[in-house]
């Protein structure tokens, strides 16, 4: 939860040691190469970190040292590299049950991202229990990834996608939810965390009010896993999505976590090698879970980087990086709300890591292009969630979004080159 904490003059290390954090962000700031770089003269300030993290060189050592040591394709040779690479490649596996504290590691499949792992929910799952008249719910500020693949199903089955609405302050409207949850409601899929608002969705909540009518829930996990622990047990969520590249880990993979018992019952998504247990013209029968699902040769090294990613978070403790991005946000959310002309879009109770607004007039682009000059990376535009922007009634925001290497200066940086963008336009 953000509540608005009071500036200091102090450095961000000595305040966060104060306030009791063990996070010592200037060390960790030194695990990535990318950071040290001057981009247009200026020392880089990375706040599009909703977009994608930058990766530590435990991350990067561990993808070089697969291919530099162990490449070979798995689960199919019995030369000593693909043993090791077997190896490597399920011990990712073990790495992300336990980030997610999932019961099994057959419950853990690999795709390529969220948007992959949201699919595949839609096209087996989806295509197996929604029918003509049927419907699924989602909610007013999902990201494209979480509202597309729903429809083209209802499109081909005939069924409706049903949308609960949030408030102005971008906070789910429970009630809403829950009125539109019935007996045609075969699947719920709902962000965890907004990628637009920054919103944290009641999802515990929402799940046991689906579960109460037996409905089964998606998470969309994608903004969430980066800045606070999620266990899949507690929450007993059916499915959980997320993506490799914003929790410090390579681009191309992801984790798509499902119950073991749904995951059984579902057809393949994608049909190939691994992902059967014996062929014939006549008939194929399907691999055991996981395998079911990872049909071809899958991202080994993605992976393994993806694995290294998980550890390294858990090292620096789940618990203290979210202090330090509840920090990091809380002095954001004042220091941007002080600017004249500042619309600040998102500003629920319960919030992670991004800070949405809009500057009086000025186009989002044209603050993100006189920023940019400033070595400050931000996104502008919808950020794939144009519903948001149209319950808000405007084109696009710009968007800080924090990480655990960002620190309160480079949110001082941000609040300059923002005045500097009003003088501009002034
Ligand atoms: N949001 C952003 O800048 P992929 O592209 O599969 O890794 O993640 C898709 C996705 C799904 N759900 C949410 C809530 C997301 O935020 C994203 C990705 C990025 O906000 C890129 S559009």
């Amino acid at each position: 939860m953000t509540t608005v904490a009071k500036r200091s003059p102090e450095l961000p290390g000595s305040y966060l040691r104060a306030a009791g954090h063990r996070f010592d962000v200037r060390k960790v700031r030194g695990d990535f190469p990318i950071l040290r770089q001057q981009v247009r003269g200026r020392p880089l300030v990375y706040l599009d970190n909703a977009a994608t993290s930058q990766k530590p060189q435990v991350v990067i050592d561990a993808i070089s040292r697969y291919y530099e040591r162990d490449n070979a394709n798995i689960h199919r040779g019995i030369h000593f590299l693909s043993e090791h690479a077997t190896e490597e490649y399920e011990a990712a596996r073990r790495s992300m049950q336990a980030f997610l504290n999932a019961q099994d590691t057959t419950e853990i499949i690999f795709v390529r991202g969220a948007t992959e792992a949201i699919n595949l929910v839609a096209q087996t799952y989806g295509r197996t229990h929604v029918g003509a008249g049927d419907e699924v719910l989602i909610t007013a500020m999902e990201h494209h990834s979480n509202i597309v693949p729903w429809q083209i199903l209802c499109e081909e089955k005939g069924a409706s996608l049903k949308v609960a609405p949030f408030n102005d302050s971008g906070e789910l409207l429970l009630d809403e939810f829950a009125k539109l949850l019935g007996p045609r409601t075969k699947i719920v899929a709902v962000a965890h965390v907004s990628n637009a608002l920054g919103t944290v969705n009641p999802v515990r909540r929402i799940i046991e009010l689906a579960h109460q009518q037996n409905i089964p829930v998606l998470v969309d996990g994608a903004q969430a896993v980066p800045h606070f622990h999620v266990d899949v047990q507690a929450l007993d969520c059916d499915f959980y999505a997320f993506s490799g590249h914003k929790v410090y880990g390579p681009t191309g993979i992801g984790v798509l976590y499902g119950k073991s018992a749904l995951l059984d019952a579902m057809p393949p998504y994608q049909a190939g090698g691994d992902m059967i247990s014996s062929v014939t013209f006549e008939k194929t029968i399907y691999n055991r879970l996981p395998y079911k699902f990872e049909a071809g040769t899958p991202h080994i090294a993605g992976a393994v980087g993806l694995g290294a990613a998980v550890t390294y978070m858990n090292g620096l403790g789940m618990e203290d990086i979210a202090a330090h991005e509840h920090d990091l946000l809380a002095y954001a959310t004042e220091a941007l709300s002080a600017i004249p002309d500042i619309r600040l879009i998102g500003t629920a109770k319960e919030k992670a890591a991004v800070l949405s607004f809009t500057l009086d007039d000025i186009h989002p682009h044209d603050i993100g292009t006189i920023l940019d000059q400033e070595g400050i990376a931000i996104r502008t535009g919808h950020h794939c969630a144009q519903p948001v922007m149209q319950r808000f009634g405007i084109a696009a925001t710009a968007r800080a979004s924090f990480a655990l290497y960002n620190t309160r200066e480079e949110i001082d940086a941000l609040v300059e080159g923002i005045r500097k963008v009003r003088k501009v336009f002034a």
